[in-house]
This record gives structure tokens, sequence and C-alpha cells, in this order.
């Protein structure tokens, strides 16, 4: 069945113009873009984002670097995209990612590290949600 899953382009990647080229990955891994916007995040926006991390002593760090410029925020849909899309992202950390994976081959650090993937179809939801309304995720694809 298919499902869907957000990515984010993080400001590493968009600053280094890597953006085209992760998306042309994407789409060559088989997912479909159900919808996509440029946004530069507030602190609030990303501060609520990575809520989940707040105890986290990279927390602080971690909302600087999201704000620091614009992210591409994209819900995608194939065939088990969720795990699918964590594949070909790597591991968080780019020394411990797979080689050929997203995150190996651009990644700096593991802050500076070019994607975001949902990692629960529920997260996906809620993370879909945050992004996009109804309408977006919907009138585009009907
Ligand atoms: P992933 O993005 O692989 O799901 P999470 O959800 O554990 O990883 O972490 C969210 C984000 O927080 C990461 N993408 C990364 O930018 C940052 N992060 C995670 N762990 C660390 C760490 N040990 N040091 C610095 N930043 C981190």
């Amino acid at each position: 069945m298919k499902e869907r899953t957000l990515a984010i382009l993080k400001p590493d990647c968009i600053k280094r113009k890597l953006a085209g080229e992760v998306i042309s990955r994407l789409i060559a891994e088989g997912f479909d873009i159900i919808a996509m916007k440029m946004i530069k995040l507030t602190r609030e926006t990303a501060g609520a984002f990575y809520a989940v991390h707040k105890e986290r002593s990279f927390y602080d760090d971690l909302v600087k670097f999201m704000t620091e410029y614009r992210v591409v925020v994209l819900a995608l849909e194939k065939e088990n995209a969720v795990v699918d899309l964590r594949k070909v992202i790597g591991a968080t950390d780019p020394a411990m990612a797979d080689e050929g994976t997203v995150r190996k081959m651009f990644a700096e650090s593991k802050q500076r590290n070019i994607i975001h993937a949902s990692d629960s179809i529920e997260n996906a939801a809620i993370e879909m949600a945050f992004f996009f309304s109804t309408k977006e995720l919907t009138e585009n694809n009907s």
C-alpha cells in the first residue's frame, strides 16, 4: 500500500545548492512529490517541530541550525515510504551511514546532515500536518 512521509531539506542542503541533486535522487528512488514548499523556519516553528528533543544537549544548536537559512519541506509518497526514505538518507551520523546514502554522500556531521525524514508512519502524519494543510495534501492529487 502507498504510504506518505515527510522530508525536510535542511539549511546546509539549500546553502550548498544540493537541493536539486537530493530531490532528483528521491524521484529516482520512486518517491512521488505530493507537496513541496520552501520556508524559513522561525525559532518557534523549529523548536516546536523538534520538541521531542527539548531535553537533549544539542537542542538549542539544532534550533539555531534549522533557522539559519531556508529549508524545503516535502510530502513524499510511495510503497513503504517511511522505511524506504530512512534507508535512502542513511544514519543520523554520516560516519555511520551506509555507502551511497544521501547523508554518507553529503552530510558534514550529525547536526549538518542534509535531510530529515519521519521515523514512523504515525510521526509522518503528524509532521505532514505540521507543515501542510489538508488541502495542500489532497487537492493536487485529486
Ligand atoms: P534523524 O534525523 O536521523 O531521525 P534524530 O531524530 O535523532 O535523527 O535527531 C534529529 C536531528 O537532531 C538530527 N537530524 C540532527 O540534525 C540532530 N542531532 C541528532 N543527534 C545529534 C547529536 N548527537 N549531535 C548534534 N545533533 C544531533
